[in-house]
């Protein structure tokens, strides 16, 4: 899929449809909080498929049954693309 930075417009548009997401040091940011250790690693296992299908890998951390992600495009700079907006859908998706 091909890739392009968002607009301000777009970025906007984007996170009225994306609850719980924000934009934080650049980046498309949530914390996700799980029942379980094993269901916070269900669901990564899961997004890790999807991401990988789609050739564009998050940027996250695990502690017990917490997951922050923070979701940029190397290739465009750590800009926030479309991609990024795609990847957050399917982590939303995988819950
Ligand atoms: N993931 C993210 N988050 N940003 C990228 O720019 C990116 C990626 N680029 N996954 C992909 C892999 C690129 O390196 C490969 C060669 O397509």
């Amino acid at each position: 899929m091909a890739r392009h930075k968002l607009n301000d417009e777009e970025l906007q548009q984007a996170l009225n449809g994306l609850s719980g997401w924000s934009v934080q040091d650049g980046k498309l940011h949530k914390e996700f909080k799980f029942a379980s250790f094993a269901q916070a690693m269900g669901w990564m296992v899961t997004v890790a498929l999807a991401a990988d299908k789609l050739d564009h890998h998050p940027e996250w951390c695990n502690v017990y049954n917490r997951v922050t992600v923070d979701l940029a495009t190397h290739d465009l700079g750590n800009a926030i693309s479309n991609l990024d907006v795609t990847l957050a859908q399917k982590m939303e998706e995988a819950i």
